[in-house]
């Protein structure tokens, strides 16, 4: 196993810099806010920081959408304060991962400002301009636009261009262009701000959207999607034509002949196991692993923000068939949080006084128990949750924002889309990190640009840290576990229980050694079947989350163990 690479063993904990700690005032956090946490991280036994972009940006989403590569946003420091990050993390033994945002960059980028300059520039062709279809209706109206296709973030995915008279692709916002990845002058810049970035130290790549920067070069129209007002285009742009051979020639240009050996992730909305394989297979070269969405997605309706309960079985069958389907090619990513997602506990367990600490303790050990790089969420850690947002007013995400115009325009009533909201925002991930119980929860001494949950009060990682018990220390306990037990990192996986609607159980198995996890995903005391429960009845306790008396017949609610044999 010495030929191993170092991430198959790590644990990466990802910050939101603009919510994790401010150090100045701003009521925005910041780099500075960040390197005085730290020890936060020691203490978890983290091995990898990744960063959401801190790149000079107009924050349209909130840092996606970079107006320059090579620096860092004013409102989070300066390239010297990055460097001083960087090297603290390093002095920690813990390594720095950095978003790559590249499928499309802010339209205040010095490219797409010289490519909307007109037909003629150089730069035209770095990005996907086109003109209108005037037989659809008037040109310089959404009608017009060169295809159906709608955005991410509600709406077309054009946005029309007086001075020239052509319309350019954003399947994000307006504000984020997407680059013309076919046109090699664009590749050859990405790569060298890549490797400008690697020289500066940093360890590796967590890549935006990476699944999406090649495009069918004809944008055909897609079928009509969701509530039929725009176009599917996702089967011309989602693991596109040319998209596996641009990250084989990525890693060959970035990566290939570099000393230290550096994580790659990719981050793959849509993405289907079939493409992770290829994405994922050491001998092609491509990526290291990727953040599937498969699992994030089983209780939609028609879209994230039509909430549907989510049935465990489904989820057993998603989850397991990656682990499977990526067991002997390729490596998994685990995350029931980020950014983009609502906060887990109160997703998929019970965030209730009772039951918080308990739910999330339980799907913590569920996850980083599966074979994987786990990622960790900030707040995560002390079992946060979703923010009490009382009307739309509360609301930044341009996502939310976005779909609730949409919908209300469509005669949606705005009191359901409001709940919908509240359950799926992005929002949730993204209040202020709660580190005590002062007035901002010692995020800022100004006014947060988000406000704090008003549950800081009890949930917080001061408090979180004086208490065993705490879903801090549960982590702890699971990231060590991880480090201290080679069958966690290396052992294969089989699912038991795959038709029980309340019980999440597996094995690992490595060497001589067999490890059971198994979790009760509801609130009320479940019987274990009575042949698992025999079997592993004397099997000693490796970590619970009820303390250390279990009932080999029973588990309480929420409750996790996880049992060794060998
Ligand atoms: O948030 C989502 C769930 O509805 C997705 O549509 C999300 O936008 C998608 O997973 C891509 O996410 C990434 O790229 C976006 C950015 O807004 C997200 O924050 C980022 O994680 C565009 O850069």
């Amino acid at each position: 196993r010495a030929a191993e690479p170092w991430w198959k063993s790590a644990v990466v904990y990802q910050i939101y810099p603009r919510s994790f700690a401010d150090s100045d005032g701003d009521g925005i956090g910041d780099l500075g806010g960040i390197l005085a946490r730290l020890d936060h991280l020691v203490g978890l036994g983290v091995d990898v920081v990744w960063l959401s972009p801190v790149y000079p940006s107009p924050q349209d989403d909130n840092g996606y959408d970079i107006s320059d590569y090579r620096d860092i946003e004013p409102m989070f420091g300066t390239l010297a304060d990055f460097d001083r990050l960087a090297a603290a993390i390093h002095e920690r033994g813990m390594r720095l991962v950095m978003d790559l945002v590249v499928n499309h960059t802010s339209d205040e980028h010095a490219w797409f400002r010289e490519s909307r300059e007109g037909p003629d520039s150089v730069k035209r062709d770095w990005y996907w301009w086109r003109p209108g279809r005037p037989e659809r209706g008037a040109v310089g109206e959404e009608s017009a636009a060169p295809n159906n296709w709608g955005s991410f973030f509600s709406g077309s995915a054009w946005q029309y261009d007086d001075a020239s008279e052509e319309y350019y692709l954003h399947l994000f916002s307006p504000k984020q262009a997407d680059l013309n990845w076919e046109n090699p002058e664009v590749r050859r810049a990405i790569h060298a701000m890549m490797r400008w970035w690697l020289d500066r130290g940093v360890d590796g790549f967590r890549m935006d959207v990476i699944n999406l920067i090649s495009k069918h070069p004809d944008l055909p129209d897609g079928e009509p999607a969701g509530d039929g007002l725009y176009g599917d285009g996702s089967p011309y742009y989602v693991s596109g034509p040319r998209v596996h051979e641009y990250l084989a020639e990525m890693h060959r240009e970035v990566f290939a002949d570099r000393p230290e050996r550096v994580l790659t992730v990719g981050e793959m909305p849509e993405v289907t196991l079939e493409h992770a394989r290829l994405f994922t297979d050491p001998a092609r070269g491509e990526v290291d692993m990727v953040f599937q969405f498969e699992h994030v997605g089983l209780d939609f309706g028609r879209h994230k923000f039509d909430v549907r309960p989510l049935r465990l079985t489904a989820l057993k069958e998603s989850l397991g068939r990656w682990q499977t389907g990526l067991a002997e090619v390729g490596w998994n990513s685990l995350y029931w949080n980020n950014h983009d997602q609502p906060r887990v506990v109160s997703r998929f367990g019970d965030d209730g006084p009772r039951y918080r600490v308990r739910s999330a303790t339980m799907l913590a050990t569920v996850l980083h128990l599966h074979r994987g790089t786990p990622y960790i969420y900030q707040g995560e850690e002390l079992g946060m949750t979703n923010a009490p947002f009382a009307s739309v007013e509360d609301v930044r995400d341009i996502e939310a924002l976005g779909h609730y115009r949409q919908a209300i325009r469509a005669g949606e009533d705005p009191a359901r889309v409001l709940d919908g909201l509240r359950a799926r925002g992005r929002d949730n991930a993204r209040t202020p990190m709660q580190w005590d119980t002062s007035e901002h929860a010692g995020f800022t001494t100004g006014t947060p640009w988000l406000p704090v949950n008003p549950n800081h009060a009890t949930i917080n990682a001061a408090a979180a840290l004086a208490d065993p018990e705490s879903v801090y220390h549960h982590y702890r306990r699971l990231i060590a576990l991880r480090h201290g037990e080679p069958t966690v990192v290396h052992g294969d996986f089989t699912m038991l229980l795959a038709d029980d609607e309340r019980l999440y159980a597996f094995t690992r198995h490595y060497r001589d050694t067999t490890l059971l996890t198994l979790a009760n995903f509801t609130g009320e005391q479940v019987r274990i079947p009575a042949d698992l429960a025999t079997e592993w009845a004397t099997a000693p306790l490796v970590l619970g989350n009820v303390g250390t008396a279990i009932d080999p017949m029973t588990l309480r609610p929420w409750e996790a163990r996880v049992q060794r044999k060998g």
